[in-house]
């Protein structure tokens, strides 16, 4: 898979130089490549906001800059269908694991990372008209740019690429899989500053194992995430 991520600042993303991640890149499974905007700002101060139309707090991003970018992207690979392009922000469709599976079926993701109160909204319509354009949120807080939504996002894709992770088993029995929130998960020793480990983890007795993992997931669900559980 490839990724490109066009942001103001390319060293918010060195971490996808790391872990798994780093090594995926290393072995060739995932091609990415970070690109700062400003290579496409061409006024002295390299600018790539300004005030928005109409008023209001803040600078919105430039259009042009981004129409370049975007341009340099599709233009790298003239034989390819273009990207899709994912641009993070607050008034995006939620992230979540369906939409991470989704992803990584894809041969070709690009991030548009907006800073300050957003890009202009032109970009998005005119990007449209190129290529799938999703707007994604990870959720109802505010971050000051999309920089890190994009290493959550490239992180919970990449793990989901053919050989990325070795244990594919790991990736079947997780929180958010299947609907339900993991179950609580214990190593040695079994007994550490007076807390012990559940007895039924220690009995070898497989299916009362599972049953009494199924039963936490539910009730941890439940817990912290009623939203997750079918209606009654
Ligand atoms: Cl995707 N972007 C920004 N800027 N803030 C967010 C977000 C994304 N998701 C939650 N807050």
């Amino acid at each position: 898979m490839r990724i490109d991520v066009v942001t103001i600042f390319p060293d918010y993303l060195a971490p996808l130089e790391l872990s798994l991640i780093g090594k995926a890149r290393e072995q060739g499974l995932l091609d990415v490549r970070v690109h700062d905007l400003r290579e496409h700002a061409h006024d002295r101060h390299r600018t790539v906001d300004d005030s928005p139309y109409g008023g209001g707090a803040g600078m919105v991003m430039r259009p042009e800059p981004w129409g370049e970018a975007l341009d340099a992207l599709v233009a790298s690979a003239p034989d390819a269908a273009p990207p899709r392009l994912l641009v993070p922000t607050p008034s995006g469709m939620p992230f979540t694991q369906a939409m991470a599976r989704d992803l990584a079926a894809e041969p070709w993701l690009a991030f548009a990372c907006g800073r300050y109160e957003g890009i202009d909204e032109r970009v998005m319509g005119y990007a449209a008209q190129r290529m799938p354009v999703t707007l994604v949120s990870l959720r109802d807080y505010v971050l000051n740019g999309g920089e890190v939504a994009v290493l959550a996002i490239v992180e919970a894709v990449a793990r989901l690429l053919p050989g990325v992770i070795g244990n594919a088993e790991s990736l079947v029995e997780e929180s958010h899989e299947d609907g339900l929130l993991e179950y609580p998960v214990y190593t040695k020793p079994a007994s550490w500053r007076g807390l012990d480990v559940p007895d039924v983890l220690l009995s070898g007795h497989h299916g009362a194992i599972a049953a009494w993992r199924q039963a936490q997931r539910v009730e941890r669900t439940a817990t912290r995430r009623p939203d997750l559980l079918p209606p009654d």
